[in-house]
């Protein structure tokens, strides 16, 4: 895979000197820079503006130590981050992330893609993401009081409801959210939306837990809707079990699809009845478990060790909703040669750049991560409106709001990928339309000289 566009080939050249090693990173540039290559043709005033250039360099990377105490008395040492990667269109907004995993690269994919997905939400949320190289699993309920308690000390300082709002991502739900805002309240003796994915008791949005996972099966719905078909009797597939992968096994029954399968990272369980959401609530949201005890709870289930089997299972529409690059190529592959033939990425970057090409050139329904998990960040959005009116929604209303926001999106990006001469390619239509908010925003407001 080469950038056929000399510019854009030269820009992406620069960012893989400038970012040696960040694999993610640079595979999310050049996905972007890929769907790109027209419009660089067609814009000058892009280019004289030098917006390829800037777009790809984040405003500011904030690292800073992490120190806490864990329950023996030991003092340990994690690393946090912050990266505002673009405030063209609003103060920065994306979620943190608390995995052993986190580094400079993968929080910097995830800041770059977020700065287009909440262009496409249509709100004025800029891009950015957060997180530690912090093991939550494991850690006792103090533990992890004491570490967002210290992850915010710092992080205070960086933040504010007009500057940067963070939110919840892997590893970072409502209890830890509660403990970073409950933080920064104490330090800066102020109550305000700083934080989304709040608790309802202290100015929360209803439906913000539910948004990620109800939001990409609208979207998939509308994508179904394209071929005149919908969820009604399809066979669907859900990795993960974390708060968009419930959230997407909930709606994509209510719908009418009948979900087989989920999983962590540690394995899958194929359920041909149909998963009973219930028990997966109680193990994972309640018991904080391992998905493997679903087999031990549900007679005819079974569980199998490994989690990338789970695309092996025939079906019809796959979601993934665990994390980066879970479907590389040969799974790609398997998941077509046993008759999938529509995808809706909950997990931001969870197919590989071969595993999308797989997809694109076997002319699937294929829903891209920023399009189609833009109902998190979305409804994230709509909380700060609640907060800053000091006006709670129903959940009726939030989720009818989040249901025209991703019907949207989907109309945006399909219109964006037939502008682009590429008719349903929605990789190319949610690059498109997110980069052009943001690349028009950033010409307007002129560079620092
Ligand atoms: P959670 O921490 O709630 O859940 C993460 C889930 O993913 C866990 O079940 C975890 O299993 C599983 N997982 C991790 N790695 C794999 C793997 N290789 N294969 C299968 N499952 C795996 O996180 P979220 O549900 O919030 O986030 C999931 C994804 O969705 C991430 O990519 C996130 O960036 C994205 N996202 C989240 C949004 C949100 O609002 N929360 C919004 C938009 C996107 P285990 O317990 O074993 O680690
Ligand atoms: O990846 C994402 O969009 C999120 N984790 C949600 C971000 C947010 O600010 O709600």
């Amino acid at each position: 895979m080469a950038l056929t566009n000399e510019y854009l080939a030269g820009v992406y050249e620069d960012v893989k000197k400038r970012n040696p090693g960040e694999s993610e990173f640079l595979q999310a540039v050049y996905e972007v820079l890929d769907s790109l290559q027209p419009i660089a043709e067609k814009r000058k005033d892009f280019v004289d503006a030098g917006v390829f250039e800037r777009i790809v360099e984040p405003e500011r990377c904030i690292s800073f130590r992490v120190s806490w105490v864990d329950d023996a008395g030991k003092v340990r040492v994690n690393r946090g981050y912050r990266v505002q990667f673009n405030s063209a269109i609003g103060p920065y907004k994306g979620g943190i992330r608390f995995n052993p995993t986190v580094c400079a690269s993968e929080i910097k994919f995830l800041g770059f893609e977020q700065t287009f997905k909440n262009s496409l939400t249509g709100l004025p949320m800029g891009g950015g993401k957060g997180g530690a190289d912090f093991d939550p699993k494991g850690k006792s309920d103090g533990e992890i009081m004491r570490f967002c308690q210290s992850f915010m000390t710092e992080l205070a300082k960086h933040i504010g409801p007009d500057t940067d709002v963070p939110a919840g991502d892997k590893g970072v739900g409502s209890r830890e959210i509660g403990y970073m805002f409950g933080q920064y309240k104490r330090l800066q003796n102020e109550y305000t939306g700083v934080l989304t994915g709040k608790s309802i008791y202290s100015g929360g949005s209803l439906a913000r837990t539910e948004a990620t996972g109800y939001g990409l099966c609208y979207f998939v719905q509308e994508m179904l809707a394209s071929r005149g078909t919908s969820f009604e009797g399809k066979t669907v597939v859900v990795s993960a079990s974390g708060n968009v992968a419930i959230f997407a096994c909930e709606k994509a029954t209510q719908l009418g699809g009948k979900v087989v399968a989920m999983s962590d990272s540690n394995g899958y369980i194929y359920d041909a009845n149909g998963i009973n959401l219930d028990v997966v609530k109680q193990i994972k949201l309640v018991e904080r478990g391992r998905i493997k005890e679903y087999a031990e709870c549900v007679p005819g289930s079974v569980y199998t060790e490994g989690c990338s089997g789970i695309w092996t299972i025939p079906c019809d529409i796959a979601l993934p909703c665990g994390t980066q690059n879970e479907i590389d190529e040969a799974s790609a592959k398997t998941l077509i040669a046993n008759g999938c033939w529509c995808v809706g990425e909950g997990a931001n970057m969870p197919s590989t750049l071969e595993a999308i090409e797989v997809f694109r050139e076997s002319g699937i329904l294929f829903g891209p991560a920023k399009a189609a998990n833009a109902g998190g960040v979305s409804v994230s959005g709509l909380e700060m409106t609640q907060n800053s009116t000091r006006l709670p929604w129903s959940f009726e209303e939030v989720d009818a709001k989040l249901l025209d926001i991703m019907k949207n999106i989907y109309k945006n990006a399909y219109a964006a990928s037939v502008e682009m001469g590429r008719p349903g390619d929605l990789v190319v239509g949610a690059n498109v339309a997110g980069f052009l908010k943001v690349a028009n925003a950033m010409v307007w407001q002129g560079v620092a000289y």
